[in-house]
């Protein structure tokens, strides 16, 4: 994947998101696909978010990575984020079944209820795969529930780097793909990602006091 850092003008901008356990290996994974660097992490607080520029499938894209909060306590507050996402990665760690069992019990549902993009493309993430010895979710459990919940399914290393480039390129592809994720919100130097909608006028923007 040719890649460079450098502002310039793209072809379509994705809005990527990371979500699972805390300590799954989230930002380690995209710290590694953005600095090509392993360094030992604090745990996210709230959202953090990074930009990557990519040129794949013969397309100039910015690629902006959000990288949630595992933790429970963030959980209301990372929700919001899911909204206009084109493509989510789920994460879990080979060596943690609770991870794996999450993905049921929490993040698949996480995405039902607040991703907006009824064709955005899932990609399941087994993290952690240089810890071989401790692996206690095979990778045959990682293909089914990939299958059952129609999601790209890889196992990588975010410290060896095994992998990790591909998780991205994989679900960049797909998304390249899907037509639908193509048009509305995606394209075109003009959009930008920072931009709000202007603050309704309420109360609480408009002022008051006139006398
Ligand atoms: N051996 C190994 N350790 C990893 C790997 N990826 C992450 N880690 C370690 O796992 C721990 C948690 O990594 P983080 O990237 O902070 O996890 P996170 O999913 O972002 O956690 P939250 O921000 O709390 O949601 C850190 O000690 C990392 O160094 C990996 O591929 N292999
Ligand atoms: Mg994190």
């Amino acid at each position: 994947m040719a890649s460079s850092t450098s502002q310039q003008e793209f072809d379509y901008l994705f809005k990527l998101l990371l979500i699972g356990d805390s300590g799954v290996g989230k930002s380690t994974l995209l710290l590694s696909f953005t600095s090509d660097t392993f360094e030992e992490l604090s745990p996210t607080i709230g959202v953090d978010f990074k930009i990557k520029h990519v040129t794949l499938g013969g397309k100039k894209l910015k690629l902006a990575i959000w990288d949630t909060a595992g933790q429970e306590r963030f959980r209301t507050l990372t929700s919001s984020y899911y909204r206009g996402a084109q493509g989510i990665i789920m994460v879990y760690d080979v060596t943690r079944r609770d991870t794996f069992t999450n993905l049921a019990d929490i993040w698949a549902k996480e995405i039902d209820l607040y991703s907006t993009n009824q064709d955005c493309i899932k990609l399941l993430v087994g993290n952690k795969v240089d810890k071989e010895s401790e692996r206690v979710v095979s990778k045959k459990e990682g293909i089914d529930f990939a299958r059952e919940y129609g999601c790209l399914f890889l196992e990588c290393s975010a410290k060896t780097r095994v992998n990790v480039e591909q998780c991205f390129e994989e679900l960049v592809l797909k998304i390249l793909d899907t037509p639908s994720l193509l048009s509305e919100g995606s394209s075109g130097v003009k959009k930008n990602i920072f931009k709000e909608n202007p603050p309704q006028n309420d109360a609480s923007t408009t002022g008051c006091c006139s006398s």
